[in-house]
């Protein structure tokens, strides 16, 4: 397979970044054949994530679901190509909890492991996944495979140092402030039952309980205009 044209093909739709990574020992055993992650990620609007102004907007929510929809779309088109090559793809949704693995609050598996082990970019203090470009504005989705890929970088540094805007921006004192180092569980930075629980409780009226992001709105990194 050529992999220049697979990540042009995907580009092309509207991406702003594809990566290859060796998928970590955070697989779930029923996918442990799958040794290799393409993570796929989308730019959100700074049109759009401006608007969020101490509360999620209408216009975030309807965003937010047209990009898990490109993204989906994107996984479909990928699992494609890659079967055509021979190989077997297995497709991750951009938004999707599941409730049968002990946690509350968790997908199949974790896009932020993907592009982190893609050297994308870096888990920062608020728990989400930035991107030294695009900071955390950016939806994410992935595809496990058993092809064998080309791995395009290794896991960055934190660049949050004293930074503590999400912190700060967190209406419901969900964030820790905490620099994520490899390994930590995610409760060491970040409180999910206290951020979803705020999400329904004052937003539930605008994003059915699935959209705030302040913490994403506030970082310094990705702010272009
Ligand atoms: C369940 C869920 C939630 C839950 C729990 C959140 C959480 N952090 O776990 C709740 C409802 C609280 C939530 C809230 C939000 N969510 Co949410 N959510 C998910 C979902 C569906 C699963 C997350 C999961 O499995 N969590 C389990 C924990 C253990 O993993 P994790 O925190 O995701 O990631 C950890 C690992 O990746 C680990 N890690 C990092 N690098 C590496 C490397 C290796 C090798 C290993 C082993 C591990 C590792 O550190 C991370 C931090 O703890 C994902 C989609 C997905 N499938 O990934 C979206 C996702 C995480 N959500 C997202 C967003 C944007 C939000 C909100 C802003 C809401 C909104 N859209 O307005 C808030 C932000 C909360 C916050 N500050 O993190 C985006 C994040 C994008 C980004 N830039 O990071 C995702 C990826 C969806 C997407 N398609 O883009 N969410
Ligand atoms: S999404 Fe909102 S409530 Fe959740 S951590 Fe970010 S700022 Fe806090
Ligand atoms: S707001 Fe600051 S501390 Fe939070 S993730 Fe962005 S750079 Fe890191």
């Amino acid at each position: 397979m050529d992999f220049d044209t697979f990540k042009a093909r995907l580009l092309d739709e509207g991406l702003c970044e594809v990566g290859f990574s060796r998928v970590d020992d955070t697989v779930p055993p029923d996918l442990a054949r799958y040794h290799y992650a393409v993570t796929l990620m989308f730019r959100l609007s700074d049109a759009v994530v401006d608007e969020i102004d101490g509360a999620p907007t209408y216009a975030y929510f309807q965003h937010y679901r047209a990009a898990n929809a490109l993204l989906d779309r994107c996984a479909l088109l990928a699992c494609e190509m890659l079967r055509r090559d021979g190989a077997r793809a297995y497709p991750i949704a951009a938004s999707q909890s599941v409730h049968d693995r002990g946690d509350k609050y968790t997908g199949i598996y974790q896009h932020k492991s993907a592009a982190v082990a893609a050297g994308l970019g870096w888990i920062g203090k608020s728990a989400l996944f930035v991107s030294p470009v695009y900071g955390p504005r950016v939806r994410l989705a992935t595809v496990l495979t058993d092809r064998e890929l080309p791995v395009t970088g290794q896991p960055m540094e934190s660049r949050c140092g004293d930074c503590r805007r999400c912190v700060d921006a967190c209406p419901a004192g969900a964030v820790k402030g905490v620099n994520y180092v490899r390994g930590m569980a995610r409760e060491d930075i970040f409180d999910a039952e206290k951020c979803s629980a705020h999400m329904k409780k004052a937003y539930g009226h605008i994003g059915r309980g699935a959209v705030c992001g302040l913490c994403m709105r506030s970082c310094p990194y990705g702010q272009n205009g």
